[in-house]
């Protein structure tokens, strides 16, 4: 017989505590999502009045030859408006990009005590997490979401502690994407007149997790979020996503560009990858760089993966935005900090737009 999920208690042990996720909520056979799930009337996406990003993909390939310059501009144009742009000819082979999303659904698919076992109360190992929605303690509003997290320090760890159904797929995703994190990251710090070398890697981009996201269908996609609206914490955010489509991300007020504030769509595009500039590329900046407030829609049809890396500062880096960048501007916009404790601030409140940022900036008024 179905679980009856009217009581709030119940429905969190079920999902949370027991590890039964959203999948298992599904499952159990539901014909509408309990009221937990129930976003606030501002909240929830109104998927018709979405239109959708019509900017093509950058052809990274060009980096090589005499467009050079221009895919540079193309890089830092997106970086500064939107915050969000796909690449192609990214040097991640189309096939693993298959095999990961694949690799999501066989692993979501487990029965749950497989998943359960990687909780964070009970995990095996600190860098394997897994969950469900973002911070549940603390939601007003669960989303619909469930999700593996597995942080790399090194292949041997890697090999070793995460779990075995992703672990080869999700560190090929890491290595054949590095090359690629540096490109960008290097075409987006030389705009600010920072040259990228290996001594300032970890500094930038020190810390990295594979996240495996898996959203299930849902009966009310009108009624809830897969992901609710925030930016993202790190540097660059790599996120494959399938085909299913529902990922929005909000055009800034303060950029030149048409629909100023509306959502749009990132479309899904075979091959291509998303990429994401996070809060701390914003601050080293100084506001230059937008990092982008998005968020996910569930769909009642087919069950959505998508699996992001996320790179970050190592946790003991102080962040700033560059004195060279200050000295033009004038003045520092964002205060400096040291990164664990902005990840402690970001993990520990409710996903809420870009609030996250408002732990380093400093009013002007
Ligand atoms: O699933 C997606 O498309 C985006 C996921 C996301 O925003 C996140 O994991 O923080």
């Amino acid at each position: 017989m179905a679980p009856t999920f009217d009581n709030e208690s119940s429905l969190f042990n079920f999902v949370v505590r027991d590890g039964n996720g959203v999948k298992g909520i599904v499952d159990s056979g539901i014909s509408k999502v309990p009221q937990a799930y129930i976003q606030p009337h501002a909240e929830q996406i109104d998927k018709k009045s979405a239109s959708k990003c019509e900017i093509p993909p950058i052809d990274l390939s060009k980096l090589d030859g005499p467009d050079h310059d221009e895919v540079v501009n193309q890089i830092v144009r997106a970086s500064e408006t939107l915050g969000f742009f796909q690449v192609v000819n990214h040097g991640v082979p189309v096939q693993l990009l298959d095999s990961l999303k694949q690799t999501a659904h066989n692993f979501f698919s487990l029965p749950a005590e497989r998943k359960a076992v990687y909780r964070k109360e009970v995990s095996p190992s600190p860098l394997v997490k897994y969950g469900t929605s973002f911070v549940p303690e603390k939601e007003r509003a669960l989303e619909w979401k469930d999700y593996i997290s597995m942080a790399y320090t090194n292949d041997d760890e890697a090999l070793q502690q995460w779990p075995i159904e992703c672990r080869d797929v999700a560190l090929q995703f890491l290595k054949t994407s590095h090359e690629m994190v540096r490109n960008l990251l290097e075409a987006l710090l030389g705009n600010l007149g920072e040259e990228l070398d290996d001594s300032k890697i970890d500094a930038f981009i020190g810390k990295k997790m594979v996240n495996m996201n898996f959203y299930p269908t849902c009966p009310n996609p009108e009624l809830t979020v897969g992901v609710g609206r925030h930016s993202d914490m790190g540097t660059l955010t790599i996120l494959l996503q399938d085909g299913i489509g529902g990922l929005y991300v909000k055009v800034p007020e303060d950029v030149d560009m048409e629909k100023k504030g509306e959502w749009v769509e990132i479309p899904p595009i075979p091959g291509a990858l998303v990429i994401n500039v996070g809060d701390m590329l914003q601050i080293w900046s100084n506001g230059r760089y937008k990092s982008a407030e998005h968020r996910v829609r569930t769909t009642s049809t087919k069950s959505r993966v998508s699996i992001p890396i996320f790179t970050s500062p190592l946790p003991t880096q102080k962040v700033a935005p560059l004195p060279q960048v200050v000295k033009k501007d004038g003045v520092a916009r964002y205060r400096e900090f040291v990164f664990s404790n902005y990840m402690n601030s970001f993990f520990g409140n409710a996903h809420d737009g870009k609030k996250s940022l408002e732990f380093a900036q400093i009013n002007s008024n």
